[in-house]
């Protein structure tokens, strides 16, 4: 597999190879660089872009003296290395101060510095050219259903985006917020557990027009759903901003694998999604490939080099893949065949009036129901060529 350049747009997070591998049962397993090293070696490995958390560059509470040294530091680091900034985001589920939530933290006074320490970042965002702002609410949530009143935690949610929005408008910031949905982990239940779920707190909002969504392939897959349905559905809704790639093997606990390391047929049609589009046509996803993996805490580092190239050559074959799938004439007969392609076709006619349609016999009281029962799709068929095209 070619290496990659700059023009393939992956993008990783700087807490991803910067993950020391300490869990919840055991101490870190590889030594922390300093933010700059990071953003120079993904550089040399092919990456075109980089994207933190405040705490991941400036360690939590630093004045702004230090702050503002680090930060030129590390911004001086990824200039030098041509590294883009393309997104930024708050750490706003590290500190124990946030252990009930950033915004939706039953203790008001938490809420009010977690929303302080939103705005600040916001502003560092827009200051560093980053043109996307996630918001992953880890703490929104609880264990216990009785300790959260999820109608006023909504409203603080939504009061808390809104503000966030709202400041992003009046500050002229070219910077649309993603929101990134994930069921559990750290809290027992997460507040905007799916896509779905964020689809529909959005559409509350008031500034909703600039918010939109991170899906994350194993987030969603925890739920045991379908990422690259996921991704269709924002992109539909015109709501895919940005995407966090990586593996994860059923529902479980976060594993955080590299890209297609986990559900590998499912990577491949992600990757057929976001390199080829929809059969039919429609929105297209035109962001940065991002990912958010986490190097296995048996790798040194090494291994976390191995396990950052793996991520976008994983991408880079399966991209290859989907391109000859769908380029493949068989593919092409079979689209036409299953009817993948006729679904583009509005079920009423143009033009076609409902009186019209109730009138039409043939479509209702003459249609021959046994003969379109036993109609073959040869869906079966046309995902076996695209498992020949992955593993033939
Ligand atoms: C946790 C995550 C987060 C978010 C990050 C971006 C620490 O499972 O995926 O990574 O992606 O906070 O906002
Ligand atoms: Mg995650
Ligand atoms: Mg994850
Ligand atoms: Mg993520």
């Amino acid at each position: 597999v070619r290496k990659p350049t700059p023009d393939d747009r992956f993008s990783f997070g700087l807490w991803t190879v910067a993950w020391s591998a300490q869990d919840q049962f055991g101490a870190a397993s590889r030594p922390v660089l300093d933010p700059w090293e990071y953003a120079t070696k993904l550089a040399e490995l092919g990456a075109w872009g980089i994207t933190f958390h405040d705490d991941d560059v400036v360690p939590f509470g630093a004045d702004d003296a230090e702050r503002e040294r680090i930060l030129s530091r590390f911004k001086q680091a990824t200039d030098d290395a041509g590294l883009t900034i393309e997104m930024v985001t708050t750490n706003t589920f590290s500190h124990p101060i946030f252990k009930d939530g950033g915004f939706t933290a039953n203790d008001r006074s938490v809420r009010r510095f977690g929303l302080r320490k939103v705005l600040r970042n916001v502003d560092l965002a827009a200051e560093l050219g980053a043109t996307t702002f996630v918001m992953w609410g880890g703490r929104e949530g609880s264990e216990y259903d009785g300790v959260k009143d999820v109608n006023a935690a909504l409203d603080r949610y939504r009061e808390g985006i809104d503000t966030v929005a709202g400041y992003i408008k009046d500050k002229g910031y070219d910077l649309r917020i993603a929101l990134e949905p994930k069921p559990n982990e750290p809290r027992g239940d997460i507040l905007l557990p799916t896509v779905g779920h964020a689809l529909g707190f959005i559409a509350e909002l008031e500034h909703g027009d600039i918010v939109g969504l991170n899906p994350e392939t194993g987030h969603e897959q925890m739920a045991g759903l379908n990422y690259t349905h996921a991704l269709a559905q924002a992109l539909w809704s015109g709501k895919l901003f940005h995407i966090d790639l990586n593996g994860q093997r059923s529902i479980k606990y976060d594993q955080d694998l590299v890209f297609g390391h986990g559900d590998l047929l499912s990577a491949f049609f992600t990757v057929d999604l976001l390199e080829n589009g929809f059969p039919g046509g429609g929105p297209r996803y035109e962001g940065p490939r991002h990912f958010d993996y986490k190097p296995s805490r048996t790798e040194h580092m090494q291994g976390v080099w191995d396990s950052a190239e793996a991520n976008m050559s994983m991408y880079l074959m399966l991209a290859e893949k989907a391109k000859a799938y769908r380029a493949d004439p068989r593919v092409q007969a079979a689209f036409e065949e299953s009817g993948v392609l006729e679904l583009s076709q509005p079920t009423l006619a143009e033009g076609e009036s409902l009186e019209g349609f109730l009138a039409d016999r043939s479509t209702f009281e003459d249609f021959d129901v046994d003969a379109a029962a036993a109609r073959e799709y040869r869906f079966v068929r046309l995902n076996q060529l695209a498992m020949e095209h992955l593993i033939g």
